[in-house]
C-alpha cells in the first residue's frame, strides 16, 4: 500500500464515498462488520479534500420498498436502505460538507445495481468538473465499492482505493480480500493518507 501525503492531492482529484449508511453499520439491517470504523477515517479524508477545494461525492443505496435484491421478493439481501427511511440515512457522525454531492442509486425496483455509476449522472458530473482521479472509500468493499471502482476505471478515471476506509460484507470469508485484489489487478492503486 502506498502512503499518500495530503500535500500530493491536486486539482482533478475527487473523493467518492460509497454507501456509508445506517443499515450497513453494526445494528443495521445489512450490517457490515466494523462498518462504523470507516467514519472517522473518512472524516479526515473529507477534511483534506474540502480544505483544498476538491469535490466530495457520496453515493447512497436508495432502494424502493419492493426492490428485487430483497429476500422477500426472491433476492439475496434483507431489506435495507429503503429510500427515505432511517436506515438509508448517512452514518451519524459522517461529516459531509454542505457542498458534497449525493448520488442516489439502485432506485429501480426490478434492477439490481451496485455501482455508483449505474444509471446515475456520477460520471457526467465528474467529467464536467475536470475530475481525473477518484479516491474511493466506504461500504462495502466486496459489492458497491468493487463495482464503483470497476466502473470508474472503465470511465477512464484513475482510481485510488482508500484501503483504511473500506470494510467488506464477507458473505463468504475472504470476499473482501479477493475484491481488493481484483480492484488492484484492474488498475486501482491501494493507498492510505499519511500524516501531514
Ligand atoms: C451493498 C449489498 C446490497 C453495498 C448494497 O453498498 O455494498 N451491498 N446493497
Ligand atoms: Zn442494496
Amino acid at each position: 500500500m502506498i502512503e499518500f501525503e495530503p500535500g500530493q492531492l491536486q486539482e482533478g482529484d475527487a473523493l467518492v464515498i460509497v454507501d456509508v449508511q445506517k443499515d450497513f453499520l453494526p445494528g443495521g439491517s445489512l450490517a457490515v462488520s466494523e462498518g462504523d470504523a470507516v467514519v472517522p477515517v473518512l472524516n479526515r479524508y473529507i477534511g483534506e479534500f474540502h480544505q483544498r477545494g476538491l469535490p466530495v461525492y457520496a453515493t447512497r443505496d436508495w432502494h424502493p420498498p419492493d426492490h428485487c435484491s430483497f429476500r422477500e421478493q426472491g433476492g439475496i439481501w434483507p431489506p435495507h436502505c429503503i429510500a427515505g427511511t432511517e436506515g438509508a440515512e448517512y452514518a451519524p457522525g459522517l461529516r459531509l460538507p454542505a457542498t458534497a454531492v449525493t448520488i442516489s442509486k439502485a432506485t429501480t425496483p426490478e434492477k439490481d445495481a451496485y455501482s455508483g455509476f449505474d444509471d446515475t449522472d456520477l460520471a457526467a458530473r465528474l467529467h464536467a468538473v475536470g475530475v481525473k482521479r477518484v479516491f474511493v472509500g466506504g461500504l462495502a468493499t466486496d459489492y458497491c465499492v468493487l463495482n464503483t471502482v470497476r466502473d470508474a476505471l472503465n470511465e477512464g478515471f484513475g482510481v485510488m482505493l482508500l484501503r483504511d476506509a473500506v470494510r467488506a460484507v464477507d458473505v463468504q470469508p475472504g470476499d473482501g480480500d479477493r475484491a481488493e485484489r481484483e480492484m488492484e489487478s484492474l488498475g486501482a492503486r491501494p493507498v492510505k493518507l499519511g500524516a501531514r
